[in-house]
């Protein structure tokens, strides 16, 4: 907002003065009575203190009227996402640890508020949380001698994109073993993911890779990885009990790479998950991805992504891309979770459809509402 104080012999005068120079959207916040020195000796004026809304600051009002409230405050989710996206470089984050951009300043018109509201109603419309899109108001705010109608959506984008914390699978041949676990809600695609994993693991890297599968639980699940393994020629075994495990890593101890597929918990059932984490437990899993669907809620997501935590997952795998309407909770999931995405999937063909992760591909898809 835009305070200035006029000073005029009558009120009617100086808010005259206001209107003239704020516009009639101006309005007062305060008024007194000064003694001035005039060339007629002191005499009795009127201040008057008055505040315009900027352009971008009547955005934002509107973003705030807009967007439902949930749970805890709106400034205090602001300021901890500003905390931790801005203030504090994560050791994960692949791109520039700030999302204030400086391009070179340019002489055309700056960006109108019509248009800033488009991308506001496309953030708005693609679920992103309210914080974030203020964060992404403010960042335009802050930089709005740079940004024109023809850079805002690259502007937006690279905001976007600069919030989204990415990293890559790494592994040598003949380097030390991997072991990589698998966890998730039911019927996300975890067992999917493992095996296009673990197929482009074995072609394009020429791994040795075996699979461990704990999913005793879901009928039909070992038959669904022993076909795949058959197909694949990749060994697979079977633990029943935690106490198998580490007996079954050693069968596998020729292996570069082992991925363990795990049964799908719901997130409520606390006590399933603690008997997966046994499994887990009692190897020494190297990195383990949870694997959330784009198709679910940020809400969901976020819960998902919460109770999970219990495995100390190292990054996200989301599924399902192609089935996404809406992008916004994959933003939203990856910032308030504050884990690194490591794979996309877009689709049920084994190897093919599974995307390393990539920010402005996310990014993108927010904007876009596609995923090519
Ligand atoms: N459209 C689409 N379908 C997928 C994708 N990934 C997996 N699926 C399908 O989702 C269904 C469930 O996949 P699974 O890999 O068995 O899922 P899961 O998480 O292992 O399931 P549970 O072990 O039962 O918890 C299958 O029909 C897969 O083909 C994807 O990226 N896109
Ligand atoms: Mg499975």
């Amino acid at each position: 907002m835009k305070v200035k104080k006029f000073v005029a012999p009558t009120l009617k005068e100086a808010t005259a003065l206001m209107k003239k120079e704020l516009g009639n959207d101006a309005f007062i916040l305060s008024t007194r009575v000064i003694n001035k020195r005039t060339d007629f000796g002191i005499q009795k004026h009127f201040e008057i203190t008055s505040g315009v809304e900027e352009e971008l600051d009547l955005v934002l009002a509107e973003v705030e009227n807009q967007i439902p409230k949930h749970g805890s405050s709106f400034s205090d989710e602001l300021r901890d996402l500003q905390k931790r996206v801005i203030g504090t470089p994560s050791k994960n984050r692949n791109h520039n640890d700030s999302i204030v951009i400086t391009p070179k300043p340019n002489n055309r018109t700056q960006i109108s508020s019509e248009k800033l509201k488009e991308y506001v109603d496309k953030l708005i419309y693609q679920e992103v949380s309210k914080p974030i899109i203020k964060l992404i108001v403010n960042q335009i705010k802050k930089s709005s001698e740079f940004i024109n109608p023809s850079n805002i959506e690259d502007y937006v984008i690279t905001a976007l994109s600069s919030l989204i914390t990415t990293t890559s699978f790494e592994i040598k041949k003949r380097g030390k073993q991997k072991i990589v676990a698998v966890v998730g809600p039911t019927g996300v695609g975890k067992t999917t993911c493992i095996a296009k994993l673990a197929a482009i693991s074995k072609i394009l890297n020429n791994l040795k890779i075996g699979i461990i599968s704990i999913d005793t639980y879901r009928l039909g699940a070992i038959d669904q990885l022993r076909i795949f393994s058959e197909v694949s020629n990749i060994d697979m075994l079977v633990a029943y009990e935690p106490s198998e495990m580490p007996a079954l890593i050693k069968k596998f101890s020729d292996k570069d790479l082992i991925f363990i597929d795990t049964a799908g918990r719901a997130q409520r059932n606390i006590k399933e998950l603690e008997k997966t984490r046994e499994f887990l437990n009692i190897v020494k899993v190297d990195e383990t991805y949870l694997a959330l669907s784009a198709t679910s809620s940020t809400k969901n997501l976020n819960d998902v992504a919460k109770k999970f935590e219990l495995f100390n997952y190292s990054a996200i795998v989301v599924t399902k891309i192609d089935e996404g309407v809406v992008f916004g909770n994959i933003l939203n999931v990856i910032v308030n979770s504050q884990k690194p995405l490591i794979y996309l999937t877009n689709g049920q063909v084994i190897p093919d459809d599974i995307i390393a992760a990539d920010s402005d591909f996310v990014a993108k898809m927010v904007i876009t509402g596609n995923i090519s």
